[in-house]
């Protein structure tokens, strides 16, 4: 291994520090049409009339479109890799809106100036229908937010649109109100999570173009160029292979991206007119007009003997997709559903999950996709369960917790095995992630409360995170491998690098397969015309499934420089070594460097291009784990807690690049901490963001984050590339649930609901008092 586990700097490190033009911003036609969008100020209504003329009149607008203009097709914008069963409910534009912010006509002018004017010439009148803003109170509303037949879905996903159910999905495995009942110990509760918004640095961005034989080339900060192809064919009836979406570098994603946006509204202006076009989002577009987290109520029951085995869990979730349901069959399924094998020793397990629609801003991917929310609900039971059986929460955990080896009843339900398998896990190092980071918090010192000063107290607390390694039987990658006559490599991959590394990654993998160092691996990735298709970047799919990808590829390519090598130097296949330089006859009578072989296979005998290729479906997601660990003050005049150290110990198998899993994973700690403190997308009674801006939209910064402390378990998964698993959401999933017991061990009272403000603390300290 001198290639992989290795802190290699990113490959697009130095262009990046130079401000090198690389974002799809930088990279439209100089002369592109400046698009702009009229979005709903209302949270439901119908589009009465709409008049486009006086814009249109404005000197330098080139095009305004309605839903008059576009074809009637209704679309998915989903990027995940099996969409076909996700809602369909969505047109390009429509006459109905359905939340503020909503897409309603597009206009395209060669100055923002001019195309911002523009948008107040359009005359709408709108019918305004009730909104449903309440996601508890959606299911069955008079209000109906999508009628059928309009919307529907491909397969039986649970789906009743006429009751604003965009999904619905039940899960059993034996009879858990009869094992409920047999236990000695029961915990039930309620709890709730947040809208919580990416907030990504780069907001989307989009540009398209017609080509010299008149293809429509797309230019998108996308998470899933494949998918966005897909999309934009769908939307307007365009062939795929009239169709190229090229991803350049992406100014961070989580999720956020991984559904297609103002793709097709930036398509049609460009088909409209001919002529290039682009789109850059505001700050407050992204905010409003994009994807946020699913907010949820959880409704759990643990069951436990009075020796704390964990025999049972019913959890019911009710998730919020807003106004568009893309992602409500992956988020039922996964919902609270992906933690559960945490504690696989059950006897029965209940899962329960229903997704409404409302007039809020549609919810989509979110790093953590489900897990998080889940994971509150489920870990801030578990430490009420210890404390009820008066066992440490640690301990509890430690007895229940799936380990190396063992097999868990609830995937096979989840199918994220496979179809119907039961995966069993063959790296998990949590017992090792628990005890290190007991270590690390200083547990056994602290879990007893802390009183610092007459009104300041401290806690610590703790909670588990499992997620996946993309979606086994689903997701595919593929990887193409050239050698070039200077001995230099290009990877193409379709892999999406969204600021991670993982372009780095997919290099330093192919560089270890190969012998060769990764500075002789040039990367080119996520463009439809020009590499291998691959599901995109999400799922923390990339190193596991992609990674498969480019190691057998790299592997193919090591066998053709064999045969290659063999041939010149005049020996049979197999009787070559090779030691990443040079190729050596195993008896020794002769030698060629690589480099003189490839720039003998261009120009001299036996001339060809060697082209190695190949591709891999993920087997089965093989989870990586997270124990974390949060120490907070609190003051019990203000509410304010003060997180005074978050320490995480991961497994996600042996990183192929310690210092980029770092970087994953203190990135992810902070969205998680994040969301269990301070973020929180809030609405008005009329359904408008209240804080659709950075100066109130709260996330952590640099003096809220005082001491974050990342390890790594020694860890080597099988099926994975090098023994890697995956890194991507890993990181943000225990913060929620470990500051909230932290706050109740320091406290003494639990926060239930996201985030937890000093407001909420205060509250129920005085209640608690009263
Ligand atoms: S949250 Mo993701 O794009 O699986």
């Amino acid at each position: 291994m001198k290639e992989v586990n290795q802190p290699k700097p990113k490959l697009e490190g130095k262009g990046l520090m130079l401000g090198r033009p690389v974002y799809a911003d930088d990279l439209a036609p100089q002369n592109a049409l400046i698009v702009k969008v009229l979005r709903s100020p209302y949270a439901f209504a119908r589009i009465k009339t709409i008049r486009t003329e006086k814009a249109l009149q404005l000197p330098g607008v080139a095009c305004v479109l309605t839903y008059k203009d576009l074809p009637r097709n209704i679309i998915t914008r989903a990027g995940q890799g099996y969409p076909e069963p996700s809602p369909y409910d969505k047109f390009v534009l429509d006459e109905v809106v359905r939340y503020c912010g909503d897409e309603v006509a597009v206009v395209a002018a060669v100055s923002e100036a001019i195309a911002e004017a523009a948008l107040e010439f359009i005359e709408v009148e709108y019918e305004l229908l009730e909104a449903v803003l309440d996601f508890e109170q959606a299911e069955g509303n008079r209000s109906v937010l999508h009628p059928e037949p309009e919307a529907h879905s491909k397969f039986d996903i649970g789906m009743d649109a006429s009751r604003n159910i965009a999904a619905s999905y039940r899960m059993n495995v034996g009879d858990v109100d009869a094992v409920l009942e047999q236990c000695e110990v029961v915990v039930r509760d309620r709890y709730y999570t947040q809208a919580q918004a990416h907030v990504m640095l780069e907001p989307h961005a989009i540009s398209c173009y017609l080509d010299m034989h008149g293809r429509l080339t797309v230019v998108s900060s996308t998470q899933t160029p494949f998918h966005a192809r897909r999309v934009i064919g769908m939307a307007f009836d365009i062939p795929r292979k009239d169709i190229r979406v090229i991803k350049p570098r992406v100014g961070g994603g989580f999720g956020g991206k991984q559904m297609t946006h103002g793709e097709p509204l930036v398509a049609a202006v460009t088909l409209k007119t001919g002529r290039p076009a682009k789109l850059v989002y505001t700050r407050r577009e992204v905010f409003e007009s994009t994807f946020s987290r699913h907010p949820m109520r959880f409704d759990i029951a643990l069951g436990a003997t009075r020796d704390g085995r964990i025999k049972a869990i019913d959890m019911n979730v009710l998730s919020d997709t807003g106004a568009y349901g893309e992602h409500a069959l992956t988020v039922v399924m996964g919902a609270g559903s992906k933690p559960l094998p945490l504690y696989n020793k059950v006897d029965a397990v209940r899962f329960n999950s229903v997704v409404v629609y409302t007039n809020h801003t549609p919810a989509g991917a979110y790093r953590g996709y489900g897990a998080i929310q889940g994971l509150f609900a489920l870990e801030s039971a578990i430490d009420q369960l210890a404390e009820k059986l008066g066992i440490s929460p640690a301990e509890l955990r430690r007895q229940n917790m799936i380990a190396e080896g063992e097999t868990s009843p609830i995937f096979k339900i989840m199918g994220e095995g496979g179809e119907g398998v039961a995966m069993t896990m063959d790296s998990c190092k949590l017992d090792y992630c628990v005890r290190r980071g007991m270590e690390l918090i200083g547990w056994d010192r602290k879990f007893p409360r802390q009183t610092v000063g007459p009104n300041k107290v401290r806690g610590v607390g703790m909670a588990l995170a499992m997620q996946g390694s993309g979606i086994a039987n689903i997701d595919m990658a593929s990887a193409v491998l050239k050698l070039n006559d200077d001995g230099f490599f290009n990877l193409m991959v379709g892999a999406t690098d969204i600021g991670t590394g993982s372009d780095t990654i997919l290099a330093q993998i192919a560089a270890e397969a190969l012998n060769v160092s990764t500075d002789q691996i040039i990367v080119y990735s996520s463009d439809t015309d020009l590499t291998p298709f691959d599901k995109g970047a999400y799922a923390s799919s990339t190193t596991y499934v992609s990674g498969n990808a480019v190691k057998k590829a790299a592997e193919n390519m090591k066998r053709l420089i064999e045969i290659e090598g063999a041939l010149k130097l005049r020996v049979a296949e197999g009787e070559v070594e090779f030691d990443g330089t040079t190729l050596r006859r195993k008896d020794g009578k002769g030698s060629i460097s690589l480099k003189d072989l490839a720039t003998g296979l261009y120009y001299h005998a036996n001339q060809k291009q060697l082209v190695a290729s190949d591709s891999y479906v993920g087997q089965k997601s093989p989870p990586p784990y997270m124990a974390g660990f949060a120490e907070v003050e609190v003051d019990l005049e203000t509410g304010k807690i003060d997180l005074l150290h978050y320490a995480a110990v991961v497994d996600c198998g042996t990183t192929i690049n310690p210092n980029l899993a770092r970087i994953q994973v203190e990135g992810g700690l902070v969205q998680g901490i994040g969301m269990a403190l301070y973020e929180e997308v809030r609405y008005t009674e009329q359904g408008r963001q209240l804080n659709n801006n950075m100066l109130f939209y709260n996330i952590p910064n640099r003096l809220d984050i005082h001491h974050v402390t990342v390890e790594f378990a020694e860890s080597y998964e099988p099926s994975g590339p090098y023994g890697a698993k995956s890194v991507g959401e890993i990181g943000i999933d225990t913060p929620p649930a470990a500051i909230a017991n932290a706050v109740y061990n320091a406290t003494g009272v639990r926060i239930k609901d996201l985030p937890i403000t000093p407001e909420k603390v205060l509250m129920a300290l005085k209640q608690r008092r009263q």
